[in-house]
């Protein structure tokens, strides 16, 4: 009895070898996969469908959770129409009633919304009432994804007696892109939910900072700033109060490939100049600044403020002319890396400045300045490698205007800079290094003017 249940057991054994046998082991050429729309938490969910028969080898789960590519490393500046960004329920306006149904819609249904906006000119925000978004999860952009067709205004530049913000966003993981905002007595989008999302956009004409990050609660974390231009195109701004972006206890933003221009104040006194173009203080940490252009503003990029805070994060790869103060000025700003930035500065002594004595730990390398980097004599510290401090005008494409550029090869610049992990790109999102090394300051240099197309 024994031999036979033995005898009965091999033959099972047997039979079940040579039928799996009849299946090759499955590889990636089994799978094929769809992906969902890009929601506005950037990630869409991806399908895995099996073809063909196989058996064991490489697996996939039948769903999961993917990156958009817009967000991840590969992203690009293309409009968010491009890639059907989408989330929830689709609707498309084309008057100013319609738009504001439409906000009512997402605060009475909790968000979840997509709002597709017809190309046209929009005065939405007023004194008394302007789009004030709670809910979660709400995407706006033109439905023809051209940011200079769609334009949301407030009544004007100008001094109101009560808040006038084009967008105030409370909510969280709000997505605004292709589209221009200004003409408002306050903010352009004034956020304190987190995840918001601004990519593609002209914010224009606000008589305050165009984007702030207000202190309720623990701030607004986790923005994304991308691929926008902040400007006051007559050449200056309305009063001294102005800014490009200011967040107070921002914690893990990431502010890149922007422009930022004539963010300058019209008193002339040096106590009222304008905010930084990009400002992070007040308890932020851990801010990503990167392939930003800044041109003709009173102050580039500033972290902390006397003895408010900012700790860690990094500025690399940024092109930054002033007008009347700093480049990069870090105060009370601990753990800061500045790394492969050009400075040009005009009328003031410092191109970058860390200062008090919180400032320590900061690592400043491969910059390349016009005017001096330094710790204004107050007590902070900074390891400084592999700076350049005494660039000329002419060793720029534009340098009044921003486009720093080198204008030819220098061997006192290119590949004189240190070798830095972090910094894989340039400004151009070219490869570091191009030839023997890495070179000193934003732009990896390419003798044949192939920056041009990276247009921002
Ligand atoms: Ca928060
Ligand atoms: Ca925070
Ligand atoms: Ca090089
Ligand atoms: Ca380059």
């Amino acid at each position: 009895m024994k031999i036979l249940l033995k005898s009965v057991l091999l033959i099972v054994v047997v039979a079940f070898t040579s039928v799996s046998g009849v299946f090759a082991a499955c590889t990636e050429d089994n799978w094929t996969y769809s992906d969902g729309q890009c929601a506005s938490n950037f990630t869409t969910t991806r399908t895995w469908t099996k073809i063909g028969a196989c058996t064991g080898g490489v697996t996939h789960p039948a769903t999961e959770t993917v990156s958009c590519i817009y967000r991840g490393a590969n992203y690009t500046c293309q409009s968010l129409s491009t890639y059907n960004v989408s989330i929830g329920t689709q609707v498309i306006v084309s008057t100013v009633q319609e738009f504001w149904n439409a906000i009512n819609q997402a605060e009475s249904q909790g968000g979840n919304m997509t709002i597709l906006i017809e190309d046209g000119t929009y005065e939405i925000a007023s004194p008394s009432h302007y789009p004030y978004i709670e809910v979660n999860n709400v995407i706006f952009r033109s439905r023809s994804g051209n940011r200079a067709s769609v334009v949301l205004t407030g009544g004007g530049m100008r001094a109101t007696g009560d808040t006038e913000n084009v967008f105030g966003v409370v909510g969280n993981n709000i997505t605004i892109a292709d589209l221009t905002i200004g003409e408002c007595g306050n903010h352009g989008i004034s956020v304190n939910g987190d995840n918001l999302f601004v990519h593609n956009v002209r914010i224009y004409n606000t008589y305050e900072q165009m984007l702030k990050g207000t202190d309720a609660g623990d701030g607004a974390d986790n923005g994304i700033v991308q691929c926008s231009l902040f400007e006051y195109p007559d050449g200056i701004g309305p009063q001294f109060y102005i800014g490009g972006i200011d967040v107070h206890e921002g914690n893990d933003w990431i502010v890149r490939d922007n422009t930022f221009r004539y963010i300058k104040s019209p008193d002339p006194s040096p106590d009222f100049l304008a905010e930084h173009a990009i400002h992070f203080w007040n308890a932020s940490a851990d801010t990503r600044v990167e392939r930003n252009r800044i041109t003709n503003c009173d102050r580039g990029i500033g972290f902390g403020l006397g003895s408010s805070s900012h700790s860690g994060g990094l500025i690399v790869n940024n092109m930054v002319h002033t007008t009347r103060d700093v480049g990069i000025g870090l105060e009370t700003s601990p753990n800061t890396q500045v790394y492969n930035n050009s400075v040009y500065t005009q009328n003031y002594s410092n191109s970058i400045e860390y200062r008090f004595a919180a400032t320590t730990g900061v690592k400043i390398y491969n910059n390349l300045t016009n005017a001096a980097i330094s710790d204004r004599s107050s007590g902070s510290s900074a390891d400084l490698r592999n700076n350049r401090t005494t660039a000329q005008a002419s060793w720029f494409v534009g340098a009044t205007s921003g486009d720093l550029h080198l204008a030819a090869l220098r061997t006192d610049v290119v590949d004189q800079g240190l070798t830095i992990s972090a910094v894989t790109v340039d400004y151009d999102r070219q490869t570091r290094p191009q030839g023997a090394a890495y070179d000193i300051g934003a732009d990896e240099f390419m003798p044949t003017f192939s920056y041009l197309l990276w247009t921002k």
